[in-house]
């Protein structure tokens, strides 16, 4: 079993490489055989077909080798196919793969609780209930929030991501391409002003007024039950919000007894640098989620919260056939017990150093990158139409995905994001080295060297 999975690491070399065109033609043919049977609702960004991975490379079937900068969108934080991922869960396989933890429990669930309470922030009795995936986890965290506070309102913030569920459709910003034609949509959903420093110029403080001024106004806060943040905004172009606003934020929340969600199933988990985003802010949470980097890209997602919270749902209230799967499980400890090395949150620090150096390069060069903003392996460009930088800031979509599909051709998996479309996010494995940062980096400069801005 090891000397194969040696074997098969082994044969991922970390380094770019283009073979064929792109998609290659074996690609092209499964992509055939994909529109026959799955339907479009399910795009793909890139239709290359993966057969392999590891660290920070991904291999499709044509032997094409990618730099991935986009780690499946920030799961597979500690590398693709970390050994000591693979082999814990593959030896949880052989042991028991499935009991229904509602059912009969195992050690692997509670360890990961256990591990939670440990490494979320705050230092009060926690209680986690485990899940499959990040929208589950949204959607339990505002169950619980609801039957403690028995109140029903949902605060969110503006360009937030919450998941595909209905509810978490609902809680989205962007209708296009999550809830168009899916309603009807659930209800109490009440979406604030978030804070946008390179948009709306505002200190946290004056931002958060705004922010509380509004949910006062548009629904009160006797009648919520949660106000949901995710202290780096994910999808919607890595958002860092002014020093302070998520402080001042959750005070009013203690205040007036809204439970405060914090969402980190992207920023979680290592990603930029610290076990949560939350500690970059000085943020406590009442209530933390967890998803996409804790199990190394097993499907599980955490809901750790202040005990007297979760310990509101009545016995069998919370829960589903999968979650907290042992494999899982298994593997989330692995990658607990890598984290707690310490090396992964140095990794976090270096890779932020990398990129924004190499990103400022383009900034000084071409007037359309307008900010480089976020923290750790969590770093964005927003990209702004010539001459708008110092003063529309109107978004460049197009210039965007020109070198997204610039880098796609030249081996470099980037992605986008944004509310419109026209933010470029990296966020690599931890496992990534400074070559490869630098030779994606290289490739990015080409991409807008092609753009003629
Ligand atoms: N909350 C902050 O980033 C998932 C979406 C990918 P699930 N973001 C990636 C896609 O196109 O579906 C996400 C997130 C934040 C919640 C979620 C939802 O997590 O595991 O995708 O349900």
């Amino acid at each position: 079993m090891t000397d194969t999975l040696d074997a098969q690491l082994l044969s991922v070399p970390q380094e770019r490489k283009i073979v064929t065109a792109i998609p290659g033609p074996k690609s092209e043919e499964l992509q055939r055989r994909r529109l026959a049977v799955v339907p479009p609702g399910v795009s793909s960004a890139l239709p290359v077909y993966i057969q392999k991975a590891h660290g920070a490379i991904i291999v499709d079937v044509d032997g094409n080798q990618f730099i991935d900068l986009g780690a499946g969108i920030g799961v597979t934080t500690i590398g693709h196919t970390d050994a000591a991922v693979v082999a814990a869960a593959a030896e949880q396989l052989g042991d028991v793969t499935h009991t229904l933890f509602t059912i009969t429990p195992y050690e692997e669930y509670v360890r990961v609780a256990e591990l939670l309470a440990e490494h979320t922030p705050g230092d009060f009795a926690k209680r986690t209930v485990l899940v499959n995936s990040g929208a589950e986890a949204v959607e339990n965290a505002v169950k619980i929030a609801r039957k403690h506070t028995r109140r029903a309102g949902v605060a969110v913030l503006e360009h937030a991501y919450h998941g595909r569920t209905n509810l978490t459709m609902a809680m989205n910003f962007k209708a296009a391409p999550y809830a168009t034609g899916f309603g009807p949509f659930a209800g109490d959903v009440y979406r604030a002003p978030n804070s946008y420093p390179y948009h709306d110029g505002l200190s946290g403080a004056e931002a958060a007024a705004r922010t509380i001024a509004y949910l006062e106004k548009t629904v009160g806060a006797s009648d919520l039950a949660c106000l949901v943040v995710e202290p780096i905004q994910g999808e919607g172009g890595f958002v860092v919000p002014a020093e302070g606003y998520l402080p001042a934020l959750h005070e009013w929340c203690t205040a007036e007894g809204i439970v405060f969600i914090a969402d980190e199933i992207q920023s979680g988990m290592a990603r930029t640098g610290a076990w949560f985003a939350s500690e970059h802010f000085g943020l406590v949470p009442d209530v933390v989620l967890s998803a996409k980097g804790i199990a190394g890209g097993l499907p599980l997602a955490g809901v750790t919260g202040r005990a007297e919270i979760m310990d509101s749902a009545q016995p069998g209230g919370l829960g589903g056939t999968f979650g907290g799967n042992p494999v899982a499980a298994a593997a989330a400890i692995a990658v607990f017990e890598q984290l707690e090395t310490g090396e992964g949150f140095e990794s976090a620090q270096r890779i932020e150093r990398v990129l924004v150096e190499g990103l400022q390069k383009l900034a000084d060069r071409y007037d359309i990158v307008g900010e480089i903003r976020g923290i750790g392996a969590m770093v964005a460009i927003e990209l702004v139409q010539p001459g708008t930088a110092a003063t529309t800031k109107a978004p460049n979509a197009e210039a965007v995905s020109a070198v997204v599909a610039y880098a796609a051709q030249h081996g470099v998996l980037l992605l986008n994001a944004g509310t419109y479309g026209n933010v470029l996010r990296f966020l690599p494995s931890l496992a990534i080295s400074d070559e490869l940062l630098h030779d994606a980096l290289a490739v990015i400069e080409e991409a807008f060297a092609q753009l003629g801005a």
